[in-house]
Parts: C-alpha cells; structure tokens; sequence
C-alpha cells in the first residue's frame, strides 16, 4: 500500500491559514478595538465649565454633614461649553497632569472605556500629561501598585469587557492607616485627583478619600459601575440624575442571550424547566430587564415578593379577633407554592416545560431568611468585636460554626426566649439543607454585604417545587393536558367512541386540552373508572390507547439550573454602555479640570436618546444614609431598589400572564440576540429604562 501523504506539522503551523484561525486577535476584535464612541456635543469644544445647580436638591443626614465637612456642601453640577476664556484659565486647563484611577468592586462592561475616555481627554490638553493605573484595585493605592497606562494599552482595551487591564479588587478604605497610605501614594506620584470607578460602597470609598484628601489639594471623582444597577440617582423631587450605572445593559443582555436559547431549547425539547438565576446582589433590575429581553415563563421580582400580604389570612384572623403578622412578607414555602401555581396551569395546556429567572439577591425578600441574614451578621459582627481571632478563623467548618449558635442559645437562648439566637432559630436553622446553612454562614465581603453569589438559591427552592408538586401529583392535580386533536387522533384506532370515553375520563372534555379527572391517579384508579362505567368488564385490561393516553398526562417534573453571573459580567460592552462609559471617562477629566472633588460623574438623560445625555457631577456626600454593616451602622450610599410603581414594573405585571402562556396560546419568547456591533445592533439602552422615561 502506498504510505498516506501527511503534511509534516512544521508545514502546518507555518501555514498563513492555521496563524489566521490560531491567532489570540480575530476580526471582531478588531472591528471593537477600532469604534470609536460617540461623543456628548460639549466635548466637542474646547474649554468647559462647571455650573453650580441648586436646583436639583439633594438633602443629607446630619451623620454625613459631620463627618464629611469639606464635600457635603457640594451642588449638582454640570458641564458646560466656555464660550470665553483667559489666557490664564487656558493655561490652567493646558497644564501637564498627573491622575490616577482605579476599578473597584466586581467587573462591569465598558470599565475600559472609562479609561480611554479619560485617558484621550487627558492627552488632547497636554499630551505630557500621566494617566497612572493603580492594579488590583484599592490594593494598588496602598501598597502603591500602578502601571502608567500608555497608548498602546489604552488601544489593546478600547471597546473591550473586563477590568483586565489594571484588575481589580474589593478593599475597603476604611481605617487612618489605609487612609493615610493611600494620600502617601498619591503625594508621591504627584497626583492632582483620583478617579474610583466602582459601585455604591466604593463611591462611598471615593467620598470619603476626598474628604481626607481636600487639605492636599487632591481631588477624588467616582464613577459609577455596577452590573446590578441599584446605583440609580435622583434628585428629592424625583429627578433623575443616573438612571443606570454603566456595565448593566450589556449584562442583561448576555444573560439574556442565553436565557433566550434556553427558551428556544425548552420550546424545542419539552421536557425541562429552566431555571436561570441572575446576578444582583439585592436588587432585582437584571432580573426585570431580562424578563423584557427574553419573555421567559415566569420571572420574580424580589421586590415584589418582600410586598407581599396573604389578604385571606388577614381576613380569617380578623374574624377571629386577632392580627396575624405572618401574613405579612413571604416565605420560602410560599413562593415555591407560587411557581408550582405556574408549573401546574402551563401543564394543565400541555407545556410541562419552561424557563423562569429569579435573581440572586431574592432571599434578601424572603421574611425568615433575611431575620436569619441580620441575626448571623450581628452575632458574626459581635464575636469579631469581642475576640482577637475572626469568627471564620475560629470556627472553619460549619459543624464548629453550628456548635457556636448551638452554645449560644444555651448560654442566652434557655432563659430568654428575646435574645438573639434562641432555641426556636436554632431550630429552624438545622432544618434548613447543610450546603444553604453554609451560605449563610459565610464571610461577608470587605463592605459588609451578604455575598449572595454564592448561595444555591435555585436548588433549595427547585428542592421545595419538586416535594409540593409530588403532593400535587398525588392529590390529581398535576396533569400534562392532552390536546384534543391527539385524543382524537389516537382513539380512532380504538373500538371506542371518544367523546364518550372522553367524558368518563376527562373533567372538561369540551375543552383543546384535556385533563384527567383528579380522582384518577393511576393505571389502578384508572381501569376501576372504566369498569364502572361499563368501558370494559373487570377481567380486561385496560385498552391500549386509553393507556397510552393516561401515560401522557402523567407529568414527569424535570430541571436544569442555571446562574448567570460572572459570564455576562464579562461580556464585551454593548453599544450603549461603549458610549456611556467612554463619556463618563471624559466627564471625570472635565470635573477635574474644573476643579471639582467628591463628586460622581454622570449622564443625566441617559434614559433618553445620545443627543439629549448632559454630562454632570452629583455631590457623593448628600448620598449618604446610615445602614447596617457588620452588625454596626456606617454611611453608605443606598441600594436603589425597583420601584413597584414605575412604568417598567408596571408593563411587567401587566404582561407577564402573556408571557406565561399558560394557555392555549403559543410562547410568547423574545430573542434579543447577542451583543453585537456590526449590522443592526441592540436596542440603543436597556428597555427598562426606555419604559420608565416614558
Ligand atoms: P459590584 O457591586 O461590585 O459591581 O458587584 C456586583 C456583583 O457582580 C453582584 O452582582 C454579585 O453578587 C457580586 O458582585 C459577586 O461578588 P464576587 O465577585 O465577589 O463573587
């Protein structure tokens, strides 16, 4: 035989089509490397200026006024064209300067973006000027960690997801020494302002730097990130001020991406429920928005589920003379009583299939297991405040941390039934699954926050669902509706004549989807219906198309589970936050130029379209409320949570028995498509924001 003619691999490593396919840069690389955003019109002139706008009012507490004095007099402020300049102010904008950024928190999509956009405005007025990068995060600030960020890796990021460029991390600034190492650093390198890019607790971190920084002269500028979108700003009346913060939209939509393959999957297959958790730490907006995106089955909405009242408890206990307080607020037996509801009216129209989202922080809405959240924090915060070692570090496996809570009710708990963990909380405690006691019982992160991330949330509720629905199954009451063209269909082959078997068997044989009456549970059950009705005598079988009838409305409940997190934290930026976030970078340099500190840059009007988006500064300071944190109050910016009466909550509610489908109408699924920038792109900014300006 001939010996087979092999390329030698030398030859096919070398060979222009194999570095083309293997090379670690592709064409849709490129093509983002290259865009270049939009740009708001002000930047377009040469020299800004900054006007105070009292009218947007912001109160503040009287904590924040004491303990940030320097800043908490700042106004709204916005970027405006300077039609006249001195020779002087031109200098002044002119002159080399060095600033310094920073991300902060978890990714978010278009964080490179921020750095070009300041990173090109910089260079434009002096290209002596320093962009200095500070790695890792709040880390790089401390330990005095940097990279000067050059052209060439600002054009390696641009358009790009991640924080990569510079990484990030979670430290919190929150002691003199971190304090003072971090102006030490800045002094060093000479840097007139800081910008942090990051979410709520680390524009608290930039308000507070800019405090202590004032005195130097050093400015500090926060930007506003976060995939959740619960730093939402608006002014006492009502105003907004920032509608999102950037990385949002490009995040539902990811998740939206595959939650849509996943109802065409499931529209296609049959046989599963899908269920996607979405990341939001506590709020629910990636959640809604994605609902809009997709039109998946069911989606929660955290917000709503904390809402909740059992109206007929109220009402029984009334009548009995009594108030019934756990009628108000949810519990996980009720909400997975709730997606059973679902589960149950899709089968009964012959779809035991579907797709439901719930976010990731819903447990912080869920009554019981937000009591056991503050409980643990406080006795965590409490042991760490007592002790020189930390809890998790005395107490590393979760038998030790049960034998601690175990001790403490017999230590507080025997004799006072008040104190914090008594006896019945233990109790409740145990009977939870040993992998959701060990997310409870997990360290919070650097800020104090209940890392939510990591608890099973699908599976302790899916376990829930499947236990109801087997009650539910037994009692008749899950059943798969057969269409009555089947029915039809199959009983032809038979002797019978269907419409009056279809009345023996059936509870609505009118109907397009015909469900077994719920007395007839089995194959047993069954063949005594039919006998009694004198179908056939007691010594035959059940017939085979009836049989086969039976089988398929007998339900089989089968999942997947899904969470949708760090994967579309890390998609590359959608067209909307490509622009927003390389705007904010701009926005930063002109607040700085003007010499503003402890402000946040923004974009008011971001929920309109590009030409209507005003670059702002928003006085951190007025943003800050008292919140618990690790068992102690501390001024943090609050989590804007989704409003039960905005538009967007509202179609929702609206919409959502549509999306349902949980009748003889077919699915409803929306395919939103992948992030894309060529060709027709995604709808130009995140739908709930589009509903809510309307
Ligand atoms: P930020 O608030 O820092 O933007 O982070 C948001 C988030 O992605 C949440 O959605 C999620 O709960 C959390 O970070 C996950 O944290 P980690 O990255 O530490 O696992």
């Amino acid at each position: 035989m001939e010996p087979l003619n092999f390329a030698s691999l030398e030859f096919l490593l070398n060979h222009p089509e194999t570095s083309h396919v293997t090379s670690d840069v592709n064409a849709e690389t490129i093509e983002r490397r290259s865009f270049s955003p939009k740009k708001i019109k002000i930047f377009a002139s040469k020299y800004t200026d900054i006007k105070e706008c009292p009218e947007y009012k912001l109160s503040n507490t009287r904590e924040a006024a004491k303990m940030l004095p320097d800043v908490i007099n700042n106004t709204v402020q916005r970027i405006i064209f300077r039609h006249e300049i001195s020779q002087k102010a031109k200098q002044a904008f002119k002159m080399p300067r060095n600033i310094g950024v920073l991300f902060s928190g978890g990714p978010a999509p278009g964080g490179h973006n921020v750095i070009a956009g300041l990173y090109d405005e910089l260079k434009k007025y002096n290209s002596e000027s320093k962009l200095i990068g500070f790695l890792s995060g709040p880390d790089g600030l401390l330990e005095s960690k940097y990279v000067e960020i050059t052209k060439s890796l600002v054009d390696a990021y641009r358009n790009m997801g991640g924080f990569s460029m510079i990484k990030t991390g979670r430290t919190k600034i929150d002691s003199k020494n971190k304090m003072d190492s971090a102006l030490k650093t800045c002094k060093e390198l000479g840097l007139e302002a800081l910008v942090v890019i990051g979410g709520d607790d680390s524009n608290t971190n930039a308000v507070f730097l800019a405090q202590q920084f004032k005195s130097a002269g050093i400015k500090v500028i926060g930007v506003p990130k976060t995939i959740d979108g619960d730093l939402q700003i608006k002014t006492d009346d009502q105003e907004t001020l920032c509608a999102i913060s950037f990385g949002f939209h490009t995040a539902a939509r990811a998740f939206s991406q595959n939650i849509s393959n996943l109802t065409t999957d499931a529209g296609s297959d049959i046989k599963y429920w899908h269920v996607c958790k979405v990341m939001g730490r506590v709020a629910s907006h990636l959640t809604l928005e994605c609902a809009f995106q997709t039109h998946a089955n069911l989606s929660f909405v955290g917000e709503e589920l904390a809402d909740y009242t059992d109206h007929q408890r109220i009402e029984k206990a009334q009548k009995e003379g009594m108030i019934d307080y756990t009628a108000y607020g949810m519990t996980l037996r009720h909400w997975s009583r709730l997606i059973c509801d679902t589960i149950v009216r899709r089968a009964a129209c012959g779809k035991n299939f579907g797709v439901m989202i719930i976010p990731e922080g819903i447990l912080e809405f869920i009554n019981e297991i937000q009591v056991f959240i503050i409980k643990l924090n406080t006795i965590i915060a409490d042991y760490n405040h007592i002790h020189d070692i930390d809890f998790h570090t005395s107490f590393p496996t979760l038998n030790a941390k049960l034998e601690y809570l175990r001790r403490l009710t017999r230590v507080l708990g025997e004799k006072n039934k008040f104190s914090i963990w008594n006896l019945r909380d233990d109790d409740l405690f145990s009977q939870l699954p040993s992998f959701f006691q060990t997310g409870l019982l997990m360290e919070r992160d650097t800020h104090g926050n209940f890392q939510f991330s990591q608890v099973k949330t699908e599976e302790i509720i899916m376990d829930m669902v499947k236990e109801y629905l087997n009650i539910l199954k037994e009692q008749g009451k899950y059943k798969i509706g057969i269409e009555r063209s089947y029915y039809m269909s199959i009983m032809k082959t038979s002797k019978f004549i269907p419409e009056k078997i279809a009345k023996i068997i059936f509870k609505n044989p009118e109907d397009k989807y015909l469900l077994i009456k719920e007395s007839i549970i089995s194959l047993k059950t069954l063949k005594q219906v039919l006998i009694n009705n004198e179908v056939i005598s007691s010594d035959e079988d059940v017939p085979e198309p009836i049989v086969r009838i039976f089988k398929k409305s007998d339900p089989e409940f089968k999942t997947q589970t899904h969470f949708y997190g760090y994967d579309g934290r890390g998609s590359d930026p959608t067209y909307f936050d490509c622009n927003y976030s390389y705007n904010l970078g701009i926005t930063a340099f002109h607040l700085i130029a003007n010499g503003a500190t402890g402000q946040m840059a923004a974009i008011k009007n971001l929920e309109k379209k590009f030409d209507k988006w005003e670059p702002i500064g928003i006085p951190i300071a007025k943003l800050m409320r008292l919140e618990e944190r690790k068992g102690k109050l501390e001024l943090v910016i609050e989590k804007s949570l989704i409003d039960l009466d905005s538009n967007a909550f509202r179609i929702f509610k609206a919409l959502r028995e549509e999306w349902m489908a949980a009748s003889e109408n077919p699915d409803r699924y929306r395919r939103p498509g992948p992030v894309r920038f060529a060709g027709i792109t995604e709808e130009d900014r995140p739908i709930t924001l589009l509903l809510n300006s309307i």
